[in-house]
């Protein structure tokens, strides 16, 4: 049933159904593709619990204002800040606006919009890290710039999308980790799927909005260079050498390292349109499925497989893995889904918080910080928006009240350096602002975005189709 729709899907055929989604009836075309599930029409606001989340997330900014204000990151638990980098790229306000702007918190989102755009800049000599600046503020500024169409947001897209280019020049095509901002210098050839595959979105889009294929092409070559290298049964490993295209590490996984390239293969697909990017997408996820899933008699898994042999290596899952049953979701497999949220779910019940790291099998922790991370919401927004189902919403409320039980501190929020004794840590990370606190939100305000218009980025930066002839 699952490859009849997908295949009707890339053919452009009109009417499908799922089970749980809504049944859709939108044309396919090359630009503005079909989705394989809709959301569900008429969610009601759950007033309390948005009003929760946004008390939340003013108590984060507030304290960002107060101790953090120019800089990337509040350390909330120390009154300071952090900055990545030797001049500040601003990560906390860039990742923090697109979600003010969908709570309508509309002074907070227009002070933040004068911080960005009277202070951002990308001419520093310094040497950043080509996905996580990719992802929050490539992502963040075309969010922003869709939202707004303020040239100024598009400006900065080109600027940081020019100075990132130089990243791919290595002799397979794949991204080096990290690139110069002001010299284009390269460094680190051991790069990982995710880092290599999670550009297509942003720079896919940067090509549609400017007309200038290069971004586009960069990005798919990169792409590309990994599904070529995948084993003969369809796996990816966890580190590959971008001068040679000679893996480093077979192991195969859904968590940190690759992550995101399963989620970019899909999305490129729904925001682009394009037939192959489906065809990387079916492949892999057939294979994940094959290999990697893992039927316990605790409940479905994803653990760790050999790439070459597909002979299982380890049983671990955490708070990282907590995206897939989203993009499951997303790409019409909701039975999968729907199980591998329950065992998500069990995951955080369990110990109370969410562990980073921990062993199905035996049920030892094996990296027991909590970083505020977001995927486990992100997964129950996705389910509860796709089939309507309330018991999501409620696994998402009952994840957001136990975050802002361990987590909350006079300043903020802070990360857990270990769940077991909930003992605090000292930072709040940007995605805590730009997914957790989104995710929660519309969760609890179904109607403040139209899931069916956008397509997140891995940042939870809402990106929107534009038609290929657009300027
Ligand atoms: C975010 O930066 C992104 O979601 C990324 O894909 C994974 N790590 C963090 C959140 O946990």
């Amino acid at each position: 049933m699952k490859r009849l729709v997908l295949l009707g899907l890339a053919l452009g055929l009109t009417a499908c159904s799922h089970p749980s989604g809504r049944p859709s009836s939108h044309a396919s075309t090359p630009s503005v593709p079909t989705r394989p599930v809709h959301a569900v029409a008429g969610l009601k606001t759950d007033t309390a619990f948005a009003r929760e989340v946004k008390d939340a997330f003013r108590h984060a900014w507030h304290g960002y204002v107060r101790y953090a204000w120019g800089h990337d990151r509040l350390k909330p638990v120390s009154e300071t800040y952090h900055d990545w980098y030797s001049s500040p790229l601003l990560m906390t306000p860039m990742d923090a606006y697109g979600t003010m702007r969908i709570m309508g918190l509309t002074q907070e989102a227009d002070s933040d919009k004068a911080l960005i755009l009277g202070h951002l800049s990308f001419d520093h000599d310094m040497m950043v890290q080509v996905f996580e600046v990719n992802i929050r503020l490539l992502g963040g500024l075309l969010a922003a710039y869709q939202r707004d169409h303020d040239p100024r947001w598009l400006a900065l897209a080109k600027d940081l999308g020019n100075r990132l280019m130089p990243a791919f020049k290595s002799p397979t095509g794949m991204p080096y980790v990290r690139v110069n901002l002001a010299t284009g210098a390269t460094a680190d050839a051991d790069n990982n799927p995710a880092e290599i595959g999670t550009l297509r979105l942003e720079f896919g889009l940067l090509s549609r909005i400017t007309g200038d294929p290069r971004y586009a092409d960069a990005a798919r070559r990169a792409d590309e260079a990994v599904f070529q290298r995948r084993s003969k049964i369809g796996l990816v490993g966890t580190i590959i050498d971008v001068d040679n295209g000679k893996w480093l590490n077979p192991a195969s996984h859904v968590g940190g390292r690759i992550d995101s390239y399963y989620e970019y293969l899909l999305k490129s697909w729904l925001l682009f349109g394009d037939a192959q990017d489906h065809r990387m997408w079916t492949s892999s996820v057939d294979s994940l499925n094959k290999y990697v899933a893992d039927s316990t008699s605790t409940g479905l898994w994803y653990g760790v497989v050999d790439m070459n042999t597909g002979k299982r290596t380890a049983t671990t899952f955490g708070a990282l893995q907590a995206y897939l049953p989203a993009v499951l979701a997303l790409s019409g497999e909701m039975g999968r889904a729907e199980s591998l949220m329950n065992s998500v779910y069990s995951m955080w019940t369990r110990y109370g918080i969410e562990p980073e790291a921990f062993d199905y099998e035996t049920g030892k922790i094996l990296d027991p910080g909590y970083d505020l991370r977001p995927e486990a919401l992100e997964s129950a927004y996705y389910l509860f928006v796709l089939t309507g189902n309330e018991r999501y919403r409620d696994m998402g409320r009952d994840i957001f009240h136990r975050i802002v039980k361990a987590t909350r501190v006079a300043n903020g929020f802070t990360r857990l350096t270990d769940i077991r004794t909930q003992k605090k840590g000292d930072g709040m990370p940007s995605f805590f602002l730009a997914e957790t606190l989104k995710y929660a939100y519309l969760l609890a305000d179904p109607g403040a975005l139209d899931f069916d218009k956008v397509i997140f980025n891995t940042e939870a930066h809402p990106l929107r189709p534009v038609a290929t002839s657009s300027r």
